[in-house]
């Protein structure tokens, strides 16, 4: 495919389609939800008017894009894998190729360190901080009083993006059964603070492996910064937006961001979710997330113009 691409800086296919992701003008909406696998984005695609995508392409690396509309109002759901460097890949590539605002929100799992974010309940991240490992201090020429991991300042999601979201889940709860989540109505938790890490294993303060991650006392230090979910995108997407926003003067081009984050776990008593609740919990954020992204509000003129999209 190497002898197709067109500028090396930032490369295109021989169609206009960016290398990674796979898409070009036309064929994303400016409001997206990003999501870790494929399943879950077929599972909100069926949200969409008709009950299916009107367009989609998975690329050669398996980034798959569903774009449709939610109540008339064009929408894109996109799976984007895991970890920073695919949402380096994703958040990058889009804004290349769609004209105007992009309103982006991640609907995911997290591992909850707080008792105010139980398994099966919702959570709307104000802020996330990034949790990276520090390369250096595993280096053999390392000081001994070297951090092994790096945690940074808060990012903040945009708090209309976040409050949004948070009253769409409250208005559409699902009702408690006594099948699931021990009888309890599944709980929206807004304000939270998350953590995205580099690392499922040694940055989320996970033992036992065969590797030296010098990670024992990283939960505590994490709970003690205020924390109260573990995830691994958020903090990147908040940085790109912030990115993306300040290097220019031109906020027809900005990016909103915000998360809802399911909780599979319990980081603390080691409890996980049941395969359905997790398929209840998907059905209600899934629809509660498009309700909330089509209830935002962008300019006509930072629209994509009438015509060019699908
Ligand atoms: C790790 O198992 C993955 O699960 C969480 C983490 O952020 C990470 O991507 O999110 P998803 O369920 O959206 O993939």
């Amino acid at each position: 495919m190497k002898e197709t691409l067109l500028d090396a800086n930032f490369p295109r296919d021989a169609e206009g389609r960016t290398y990674h992701v796979g898409t070009k003008p036309g064929e994303m909406a400016n409001r997206i939800i990003t999501v870790g696998d494929h399943a879950r984005a077929r599972r909100i695609a069926a949200h969409f008017d008709g009950g299916a995508p009107l367009w989609q392409r998975e690329s050669g690396r398996k980034f798959l894009t569903l774009t449709g509309t939610y109540r008339g109002t064009p929408l894109t759901v996109i799976s984007i894998g895991m970890g920073f460097s695919l949402v380096d890949f994703f958040v990058r590539e889009t804004r290349a190729v769609v004209h105007g605002e992009l309103i982006i929100v991640r609907l995911g799992s997290c591992g909850s360190l707080a008792a105010e974010a139980p398994i099966g309940s919702v959570v709307v991240p104000k802020t996330s901080v990034g949790i990276t490992r520090n390369y250096d201090a595993f280096h053999s020429d390392a000081a001994a009083d070297e951090e092994p991991y790096h945690i940074t300042r808060p990012l903040d999601c945009d708090a209309d993006v976040h409050d949004a979201l948070l009253a769409a889940l409250q208005s559409s709860r699902p009702a408690a059964t006594g099948a699931l989540f021990g009888g309890e109505q599944p709980s929206v938790v807004g304000q939270v603070v998350n953590a995205s890490t580099d690392s499922f294993y040694s940055s989320q303060g996970r033992s036992g492996t065969f590797f030296d991650d010098r990670n024992s006392d990283l939960i505590d230090k994490v709970i003690g910064k205020g924390v109260q979910t573990f995830e691994m995108e958020t903090f990147v997407i908040n940085h790109l937006a912030r990115a993306n926003n300040v290097a220019s003067a031109d906020t027809s081009r900005r990016i909103r961001v915000g998360a809802a984050q399911m909780v599979f776990a319990n980081r603390v008593t080691a409890g996980f979710i049941t395969p359905s609740e997790v398929e209840c919990l998907e059905g209600w954020a899934g629809r509660a997330v498009c309700e909330a992204l089509v209830g935002l509000s962008i300019a006509a003129e930072n629209l994509q113009p009438e015509g060019v999209w699908i």
